[in-house]
């Protein structure tokens, strides 16, 4: 199924949902940018709303951008569960195969993917083409075939979905994105990427980050900061980013108190044993969600939990408390 001809397939796509069908498309877990883009350009392509097809995923947005991502092109994505999805007459999906939700789906319809692994007949409608570097590439071949006008919101959310997932450094283009590249560039909405890539600091933040910078302590490769209260979670994440650019810094530890938890962002070189998901998980994963991977990783712990292991939950002792944390854990995972 490498080169499947799109026209036949959007012919089949098409007539493979009933007018009066009710059509639900689910993504994956905390999905990313290119399922969420491949959604839209499902429905799109679909001719339908958000009323008669909405997105659903059993997990919610959470990276920084991807929330930006959800909130400035205004996607709403409806939390899943097996009882909601029975209500539809068909169940689509993006980005995802019906294997990965392990039996949650009461039926699968149509999946369009890009990854390794399907078994075929898993759905009626199935196009999955493991070449391609994006859903969101063969999502706009279809809107090509289709003659459809690539709105700027959709053209904006689809080159993003392509850059995030297949244009990191040292990865080859594909000529799939090449070729999608060439139809969402014109279209798409420039400021509107960098906004998502590197969201606004509120003016209120320039107080905060002064107070954070002016009393910056850099322990042998470690540097530790806690912002307090915050409003938005990105702000921790911006700021844990920004102190890894300090000369000699390889670990980095940012908090923040965001509602009614503590947010710690842990960042890594990742060289040698260092890795910041394990951290992360040795350190909090008994007092709150913790884990990541190996350059970045984030603990989310209920102040409550946080206050009845640790003690205090004024801002200079959480400090000191992740400061010294880590140290040791570094040294325990430099020399094990
Ligand atoms: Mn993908």
């Amino acid at each position: 199924m490498d080169q499947p001809d799109t026209r036949q397939k959007l012919r089949e796509l098409r007539a493979s949902v009933a007018e009066r069908d009710r059509v639900a498309i689910v993504l994956q877990d905390d999905p990313d940018p290119d399922a969420m883009s491949s959604a839209m350009a499902l429905r799109t392509i679909l001719g339908r709303n958000r009323q008669t097809t909405p997105f659903f995923s059993f997990k919610p947005v959470s990276r920084p951008e991807n929330r930006t991502m959800v909130h400035l092109l205004e996607i709403a994505i409806l939390p899943a569960t097996t009882e909601a999805l029975t209500a539809f007459d068909k169940i689509a999906m993006v980005d995802v195969q019906p294997a990965y939700f392990e039996g949650k789906l009461p039926r699968a319809d149509i999946v369009i993917d890009h990854h390794p692994g399907y078994t075929p007949g898993a759905a009626p409608f199935e196009d999955v083409r493991v070449k391609y570097g994006a859903t969101a590439s063969i999502m706009t071949e279809y809107l090509v075939a289709a003659e459809e006008k690539i709105s700027e919101r959709l053209a904006t959310a689809l080159l993003y979905g392509i850059r995030t997932d297949s244009l990191a450094l040292s990865r080859r283009i594909t000529d799939d994105v090449l070729q999608a590249l060439v139809h969402l560039y014109p279209v798409a909405n420039l400021s509107m990427l960098r906004q998502i890539d590197r969201p606004e600091l509120p003016q209120s933040f320039a107080k905060v980050l002064a107070r954070v910078m002016r009393r910056l302590e850099f322990r042998d490769r470690l540097v530790t900061a806690n912002l307090g209260r915050v409003d938005r979670d990105d702000l921790i994440v911006q700021v844990a980013d920004f102190c890894l650019q300090f000369e000699g810094v390889e670990w980095v530890a940012v908090a923040g108190k965001l509602g009614s938890d503590l947010v710690i962002a842990l960042r890594s070189y990742g060289t040698g044993r260092d890795n910041a998901g394990e951290a992360a998980k040795n350190l909090f994963g008994d007092i709150g969600s913790a884990g990541g991977h190996r350059n970045m990783a984030k603990a989310v712990i209920p102040l409550a939990d946080w206050a009845r292991r640790e003690g205090s939950i004024r801002d200079g002792a959480i400090e000191n408390r992740i400061r010294d944390l880590l140290a040791a854990e570094i040294a325990a995972e430099s020399h094990p």
